[in-house]
């Protein structure tokens, strides 16, 4: 993704995996090969394994999501280590494998989430509440990244329909708004300003929202998410680009018309407000045909909508695929 606002452009903040290797290999005084070499693996090799990580609690009674509702995938796990230590949260840092550390003392209880707008019973949820509204269940997601790296990722969650359920829609409300926790005091890039419009917004449409794939999760691995993965409750949508998944959630609401999304609104020709993860649509500055799965070596090819095809292509029927993004 790009921070394009002027101050501090560091290398590090531009995501195509050419310029960022190059200064990885550079910062590190590695005399290794950079064609070769995928981001996954020089992170495994040269990534020093953390004491920061806020451990997580093991979540009980997690159940196996049904086979119906979500497809088996055979490819590898990523590593916890992985998942926690790669990671995009704009608010604690741009440098994905500085997020850990940073967000170690993020402050995620207790924690309220507002659902309001066009429903019929408006609602602030406790975080303790509202977890209680489903059973937990894991599922096994591919994650795809717009920068054109993936991740095999075990949630624990509940299908977000469940908690609109409990609040109603009106019949007047076509959309979902989501919004992450802005909190200068506890997240340095708010607090400094300059890298995105805060707080990080995001959207979906009432029938996406509704869709049975997608997750409001708690946890990964049995566990609670710890800070960088977007804890206490962040949002899942695993046929969409993963800037889609906002994380950290105090506010849901329904709404009549297509809310602002914090990428599209940064730079609306690169990021849509559909952004489903489409091959043959490329990103203005580089391919989406490939990814690089984290962990492994070689690139994968990239699956239309990230290999969900089957459960959701039917909500897009009436979209020209070629053009939205
Ligand atoms: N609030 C907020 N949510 C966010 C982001 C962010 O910077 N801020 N980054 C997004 C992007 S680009 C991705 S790929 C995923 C990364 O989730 P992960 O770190 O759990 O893999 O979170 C998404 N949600
Ligand atoms: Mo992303």
């Amino acid at each position: 993704m790009l921070i394009k606002k002027s101050e501090a452009i560091k290398a590090s903040e531009i995501t195509d995996k050419d310029v960022y290797l190059s200064r990885r290999l550079f910062l590190r005084g590695a005399a290794l090969a950079a064609t070769t070499l995928g981001t996954g693996w020089l992170y495994r090799h040269f990534a020093t394994p953390s004491q920061e990580s806020a451990a997580g609690e093991k979540i009980a009674d997690v159940q196996t999501a049904s086979g119906a509702t979500v497809p088996a995938i055979n490819d590898a796990k990523t590593s916890y280590q992985d998942i926690t230590h790669y990671n995009n949260f704009y608010e604690f840092s741009t440098d994905k494998e500085a997020v850990a550390s940073r967000a170690k003392n993020f402050i995620t209880r207790p924690w309220t989430v507002e659902v309001s707008g066009m429903v019929h019973k408006p609602k602030t949820f406790d975080l303790d509440e509202l977890i209680k509204i489903a059973p937990l269940e894991e599922r096994v997601y591919r994650h795809r990244c717009v920068e054109a790296w993936s991740m095999i990722i075990p949630w624990v969650g509940f299908p977000l329909a469940k908690l609109l359920n409990e609040v109603q829609p009106t019949s007047q409300a076509k959309y979902v708004a989501f919004q992450t926790l802005a909190d200068p005091n506890q997240m340095p890039n708010v607090r400094k300003g300059g890298v995105l419009d805060w707080p990080y917004v995001e959207g979906l449409r009432l029938d996406e929202a509704l869709h049975p794939l997608t997750l409001l999760a708690t946890g990964l691995y049995g566990e609670t998410l710890p800070p960088q993965n977007g804890a206490p409750l962040r949002l899942v949508v695993p046929w969409k680009y993963g800037f889609k998944g906002i994380k950290s959630i105090v506010k849901i609401r329904l709404l009549e018309n297509e809310p602002p999304t914090t990428w599209n609104l940064d730079n609306p020709r690169e990021y849509g407000f559909y952004s489903n993860v489409n091959p043959s649509v490329d990103h203005p500055r580089w391919s989406q045909k490939t990814e690089q799965r984290i962990g492994e070596f070689g690139r994968r090819d990239t699956l239309m909508f990230n290999g969900y095809s089957e459960q959701v292509a039917g909500l897009y029927s009436d979209l020209d695929l070629r053009k939205y993004f």
